[in-house]
């Protein structure tokens, strides 16, 4: 009996511990090397790592998504010495609704190859602004940029890194088998170079086959028949514990 218990724990921690297999990078953006100017969109903002899986034909630069400018410099000490994108706000948007209404944005997308989704994770940041009134918000194209997933307003002490990590675990981001951006809005209270400063963007899931419906209607009936037999093992090795 107690093998038979032993195969069944393993059984359901098969079950249980399948969805969650351990998160790799889908891309990363860490900026390594200061740029030469201002850009909307540059192959030197491309990602440093791509999961291998994604699709070749999608942009996955940084850049372009609406009217902030965008660069790669060291106006002060970064965490770990190197660059980090200084996206410059349109001037006059002030606010995070003033940048929500004028794209004062800028973003990355990406798309699984075909026959694969994508479980996302988790988004990672460090972000900095050089003045505190200064903010940002991000948003994603998987509920057309109406949801804000984070944002920071002008709270916080100024030059100094925080890291930030979105949750991402939510059903919205999972089983992903089409195009998706992340995009990030800023804003500052001053004209001119006024830059919220993102390094080592870092977006983290798994890249599956595209589950098959018929697997997925079977699923949870194969896990209650489990669990019900472990429930009637255990009933009659109580039982006959008392009788022995
Ligand atoms: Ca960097
Ligand atoms: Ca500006």
């Amino acid at each position: 009996m107690r093998a038979v218990h032993a195969a069944i724990g393993c059984l359901a921690v098969i079950c249980f511990a399948a969805p969650s297999v351990r998160a790799e990078i889908i891309l990363q953006y860490t900026f390594p090397t200061i740029g030469t100017g201002w850009v909307k969109t540059a192959d030197w903002l491309a990602p440093d790592e791509i999961h291998p899986n994604l699709k070749d034909s999608v942009d996955m630069r940084i850049g372009d998504a609406g009217t902030a400018w965008l660069a790669v410099w060291n106006w002060y000490p970064s965490q770990d010495g190197t660059p980090y994108l200084n996206a410059d706000p349109a001037d006059g948007v002030g606010t995070a609704d003033g940048a929500i209404f004028w794209d004062s944005a800028f973003s990355f997308s990406f798309e699984p190859e075909p026959g694969l989704a994508i479980n996302l994770s988790s988004l990672e940041f460090d972000v900095a602004r050089r003045y505190a009134d200064r903010g940002w918000v991000l948003r994603s194209s998987l509920d057309n940029f109406s949801g804000t997933l984070a944002e920071q307003t002008g709270a916080s002490a100024p030059t100094t890194w925080n890291h930030v990590s979105v949750d991402l675990s939510p059903e919205t981001f999972q089983n992903i088998a089409g195009p998706v951006t992340f995009r990030f809005y800023v804003y500052a209270s001053t004209g001119g170079y006024s830059t919220v400063d993102f390094d080592n963007i870092t977006l983290n899931g798994t890249v599956v086959p595209v589950p098959e419906p018929a697997i997925w209607w079977l699923l949870p009936a194969g896990v209650v028949g489990v669990v019900a037999a472990a429930a009637r093992g255990r009933r009659r090795s109580r039982g006959l514990t008392a009788t022995s």
